[in-house]
C-alpha cells in the first residue's frame, strides 16, 4: 500500500513538471510575420477579391482570425515599417518618411524593437526581404563596399538578407549581413540618388532597352531591363534579378525555419510584392487576368504557402504564431507601364475603401491582417480596432518581458486582441498619410485634420483625403468615408480634434 502511495507521488510529480515544461516551451512560441507590400484590403480573396485567388494566404484565414479593422501606422512603407519595428509612431521622428536607397539607418538602436526584444527573450531572430528603413552612420549612409552597419543586426536581427530600399530604386543588390551578396570587390558599386555615375544606360536615354517602361519617375539607371529611381553602377556580380527574386528570398525563409527549427524564432518576412516594379518569375507571368499586378499576388501566395509547408513538414505549425499583413494600402499605376488599371476588370484592390497607398482615407492604412497559431488564436473574424504599432509591446508581453513605462509609449499591449480574446480593441489609433496628414480613429468615428495638401495625387490617381477644412466619418455605418459630418457633430468633431491633440503633444 506505502509502495502504492510514493509510487503515485512520484508519477505526480512527473507528470506535473513534465507539464510545467510544455507550459515553459510554450511561451516560447515561434513567431512569423509575412510583412508584404502594397497589397489591399480587397487585393486576396479572404478579403472577398474575386478576379485572384489566393489559397494559402486564406488557409491562414480560415484556420484561424481575420480582422476587418486594422491598420498600418502609414500610408507609405518606411513610416509604416518604422513604426512597426519600434512601437514609435513614425511622425513623432523627423526623417521617417519614405527613405532614399542611399538612406542611413533611420532606428536608433539604443531603443528596444522588435528584434531586440525577441532576442533578449532568447530567440533566434531573422530578417528577410524588404529593409527600406536605412542602413549605416548618419552623415555617411551606407558603405555599399564595405561592412554595412548599423543595420538590421545592430538591431537585434541575428540573420539578415534584405533588399535594401525597394525594388524601383538603386542598388539592385541583396545585403547578407553586413555585406553585399556576391560582390567582386574589383568592381564597387557607386550609388547616387541626385547626379548620374558610371555610364550605365538610363530609362530616360535609353528607353529601347527596357522590357517595362516607367509612367511617371522610374527613368534613371536601367538594371535588368528596368529604369529605377537612382544612378548606379558596378557590382554586376552582385545584381538582382528581378524575376528571382521572390524564390531567392523565400528559399533564405526557408531556410531561416529549417536552421532553426529546435530553437525559438522569430521571421520578420516582408515581400517585395507586390510592390513595382511587379516582375514575377516566369511561373506565374501570365497566370492571372489581370496582367502582372494579379500576377504577383499569385507570386505572393506561392511565397506564403512555401512557409506553411516548411512549417507543417518540421511540425512546427502548432507552435508558431503567423501573421500576415501588409504594410500600406493598395495603388495600381506606381511609376511602371505594367497595365495595372487596364486589366482591373471590376477588381476593387481597396475593397469597400476610399483612396489607397499615400491617402488619408482607410484605402491608405487599412490593410488586410490574419493571425494563426493553433489552439490558441479564436478562429473566425474580429471587428476589433488594431494597430501595427502594438505588435512591440504586444510582443514583448507575449514572450514574458513587458515593456517598461508602456503608458507612456505609443505601443500598447495588445496581445489579447491579436489572439481574439479582446474583441473590442483599441480606444484609438492614429493614421498617416503622405503629406504627413494626421488621421484619428476612435470607435465608430474618424477625423482627419485639415490640410493644404493636394487632394488628387495625379500620377497614381489617388484621393489623399487632404481638406482645408476638417473631416469626420463614422465609419462604422459609412465605411467608404463619402459623408462628411463635421458640421452637423461638432461635438464628436472637438472631442476627436482634442484627443488628436493631446497625443500629439505626448
Ligand atoms: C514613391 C515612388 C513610388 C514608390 C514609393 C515608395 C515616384 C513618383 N513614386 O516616391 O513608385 O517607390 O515612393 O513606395 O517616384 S513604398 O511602398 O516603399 O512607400
Ligand atoms: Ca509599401
Amino acid at each position: 500500500m506505502r509502495h502504492f502511495f510514493y509510487l503515485s507521488v512520484f508519477y505526480i510529480f512527473t507528470f506535473l513538471s513534465f507539464n510545467l515544461n510544455v507550459a515553459a516551451q510554450q511561451t516560447k512560441t515561434n513567431v512569423v510575420i509575412i510583412y508584404t507590400d502594397d497589397l489591399g484590403y480587397g487585393d486576396i480573396s479572404c478579403y472577398n477579391a474575386k478576379n485572384v485567388h489566393t489559397p494559402n494566404i486564406d488557409r491562414i484565414a480560415s484556420n484561424g482570425l481575420l480582422f476587418t479593422n486594422a491598420h498600418a501606422t502609414s500610408a507609405t512603407c518606411t513610416p509604416s515599417r518604422y513604426s512597426l519595428l519600434t512601437g514609435q509612431y513614425a511622425w513623432r521622428k523627423k526623417g521617417t518618411g519614405i527613405a532614399p536607397g542611399d538612406a542611413a539607418l533611420l532606428i536608433n538602436p539604443n531603443r528596444p524593437n522588435l528584434a531586440s526584444v525577441f532576442k533578449q527573450a532568447g530567440y533566434e531572430t531573422g530578417v528577410i526581404g524588404k529593409w527600406h528603413l536605412g542602413l549605416g552612420e548618419q552623415g555617411t549612409g551606407p558603405n555599399w563596399n564595405g561592412e554595412i552597419k548599423p543595420g538590421p543586426i545592430e538591431l537585434g536581427f541575428n540573420t539578415s538578407f534584405i533588399l535594401p530600399a525597394t525594388v524601383d530604386r538603386v542598388p539592385c543588390v541583396y545585403v547578407d549581413g553586413h555585406r553585399v551578396a556576391n560582390l567582386d570587390p574589383a568592381d564597387p558599386i557607386q550609388v547616387n540618388y541626385k547626379n548620374p555615375v558610371g555610364n550605365w544606360p538610363t530609362g530616360a536615354n535609353h528607353p529601347e532597352l527596357l522590357k517595362l517602361k516607367p509612367s511617371h519617375q522610374h527613368d534613371q539607371t536601367i538594371v535588368n531591363g528596368v529604369s529605377r529611381i537612382g544612378y548606379m553602377t558596378g557590382g554586376k556580380s552582385a545584381l538582382w534579378v528581378d524575376e528571382e527574386i521572390s524564390t531567392v528570398i523565400t528559399n533564405k525563409a526557408v531556410k531561416f525555419i529549417e536552421t532553426n527549427k529546435s530553437k525559438p524564432f522569430f521571421l520578420y518576412f516582408a515581400t517585395h510584392n507586390i510592390h513595382v516594379p511587379r516582375v514575377v518569375n516566369k511561373r506565374f507571368a501570365g497566370k492571372s487576368t489581370m496582367g502582372p499586378r494579379g500576377d504577383a499576388i499569385l507570386e505572393l501566395d506561392w511565397t506564403t504557402g512555401e512557409v506553411l509547408k516548411t512549417l507543417d513538414r518540421l511540425k512546427l505549425t502548432d507552435n508558431t504564431l503567423i501573421i500576415f499583413t501588409s504594410d500600406n494600402g493598395p495603388v495600381l499605376d506606381d511609376g511602371y507601364q505594367d497595365q495595372a488599371v487596364q486589366k482591373l476588370n471590376g477588381h476593387k484592390p481597396a475593397g469597400p475603401l476610399r483612396g489607397g497607398k499615400y491617402s488619408a482615407f482607410d484605402g491608405g492604412t487599412r490593410i488586410p491582417l490574419i493571425i494563426s497559431w493553433p489552439g490558441h488564436v479564436t478562429k473566425g473574424v474580429s471587428n476589433a480596432l488594431l494597430s501595427q504599432i502594438d505588435f512591440l509591446a504586444s510582443f514583448a508581453a507575449f514572450t514574458g518581458n513587458p515593456l517598461q513605462n508602456d503608458s507612456e509609449l505609443d505601443s500598447k499591449n495588445a496581445i489579447d486582441v491579436l489572439l481574439g480574446k479582446n474583441t473590442t480593441g483599441r480606444e484609438h489609433i492614429i493614421e498617416q498619410a503622405l503629406n504627413n496628414t494626421l488621421s484619428i480613429i476612435a470607435g465608430d468615428w474618424k477625423y482627419i485634420e485639415p490640410g493644404n495638401g493636394p487632394r488628387i495625387n495625379k500620377e497614381v490617381n489617388i484621393e489623399l483625403g487632404n481638406d482645408p477644412k476638417p473631416q469626420l466619418y463614422n465609419i462604422k455605418n459609412d465605411i467608404g468615408e463619402k459623408h462628411n459630418l463635421a458640421d452637423s457633430n461638432p461635438e464628436k468633431l472637438n472631442e476627436l480634434k482634442s484627443l488628436l491633440q493631446n497625443i500629439k503633444n505626448q
